[in-house]
């Protein structure tokens, strides 16, 4: 046994497994490195460049879109609501005059500046915090500025935005409290006025992301007059605070590169992890399907329903939209993912916002977020 393992042909063709072995090696860490290379690499282009949207423009698919903001956002002669609510003033933004009655009385906005429409304090790129995350008591105390619920809004200027980040949740404890940390603090930087809302799926049926968000949505403009929603995944952490958390003309895949999938798109379609659209866009494709237990697909029939409506997905440059995501286990594939998204955009007048219903079994405002945990029927395609 000992001479074969030795003999000259046999040591000659180990020899030979080896040095390709190292040519393999060598060459994936080589492209590795160069993946890596080439998303550091746009981060030399210029800084983003916001421009307004003249009367007379198209918004189609194309790059520069995702600069184009809506002017009625930025009119200065916006109406700010002032309510008295126990001798504390509680501010809200209107487009639209309102009437006033008893202690609600309309002002003009001028009195309080707007803040600027790009913020001041931005870091750019930062590094993430994912060790050594405070409990959720110590947390609380980190955010002093925060109101019941998790919201937020600039104390110094009238935020241009009203944005409800809404958060899938169950079951991953460590997760949320790196989010929660991360996010207020970036959020704070960027000075839109938000709530953070975690929606817990009761039981233990397969998880039902896209559910859990038109429920977030449903329960998010109960308590406020959002503008914009945000779909967040619980596991990603946003690497650089010019990926602003805003709506904008369009809606916006904002996840666009993501360390575990090397910093690179998957594919052009995809509107997953998190993403970004107003409430009329949300309404006007009749929100998620309520079809998808487990994991898979949902975001993608959402594309769908944004092309079957004309609205097109827009992004920022895969140097500005990057994030960390948390580590976890695989979740379970729905087999029936294929099915549905097939089916989906004949179903999405009947299946969607419309047709939502859930069982609230508990909701709480917490200092750092507002909790709602649900009870999700199988509803009939
Ligand atoms: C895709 C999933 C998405 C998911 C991305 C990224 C499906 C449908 C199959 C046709 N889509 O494969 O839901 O966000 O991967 O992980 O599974």
């Amino acid at each position: 046994m000992a001479s074969y393992l030795t003999s000259p042909m046999m040591g000659r063709s180990y020899l030979t497994v080896r040095a390709l072995v190292l040519i393999v090696t060598l060459l994936v860490v080589v492209e590795y490195f160069s993946l890596l290379q080439s998303a550091e690499n746009a981060d030399k282009h210029g800084p983003v460049v916001f421009r307004m949207l003249e009367p007379g423009d198209r918004v189609g698919y194309s790059r520069h879109v995702l600069q184009v903001v809506d002017p009625i956002l930025y009119r200065t002669d916006r109406m700010v609501m002032v309510k008295v609510v126990s001798n504390r003033k509680v501010t809200m933004t209107t487009q639209t005059p309102v009437q006033s009655s008893g202690n609600v009385s309309l002002v003009p906005s001028s009195d309080l500046q707007q803040c600027s429409m790009i913020p001041p304090n931005l870091h750019g790129r930062f590094p993430v915090t994912v060790n050594d995350i405070p409990s959720m008591d110590d947390m609380s105390s980190m955010f002093p500025g925060l109101e019941l619920g998790g919201r937020w809004s600039p104390k110094d200027c009238l935020a241009k935005h009203k944005v409800a980040i809404i958060v899938p949740y169950r079951d991953r404890e460590p997760h949320l409290r790196a989010f929660l940390l991360n996010i207020h603090r970036f959020l704070q930087r960027q000075q839109v006025e938000y709530g953070i809302y975690i929606v817990e799926q009761s039981g233990t049926q397969p998880f039902n992301r896209a559910m859990l968000m038109n429920v977030g949505a449903a329960e998010a403009l109960k308590q406020h007059e959002y503008q914009c929603f945000i779909f967040h995944d619980v596991d990603l952490l946003p690497e650089d605070d010019r990926n602003l958390y805003t709506c904008p003309i369009q809606p916006r895949h904002m996840s666009v590169s993501i360390d575990s999938f090397l910093y690179r798109l998957p594919y052009d379609d995809i509107f997953g992890g998190v993403s970004a659209m107003t409430v009329d866009q949300f309404r006007a494709v009749n929100g998620f399907s309520n079809l998808f237990w487990g994991w898979g697909g949902e975001d993608d029939d959402m594309a769908n329903r944004l092309r079957v409506k004309k609205l097109f997905i827009s992004r920022y440059p895969a140097n500005i939209a990057r994030y960390k995501m948390l580590k976890h286990g695989k979740e379970k594939a729905n087999p029936e993912r294929f099915k549905y998204l097939y089916s989906g955009a004949k179903r999405m007048a009947r299946d969607g916002y419309n047709s939502l219903k859930y069982r609230k079994v508990d909701l709480m405002l917490k200092k750092l977020y507002t909790w709602v945990l649900v009870d999700l029927p199988h509803l009939k395609p």
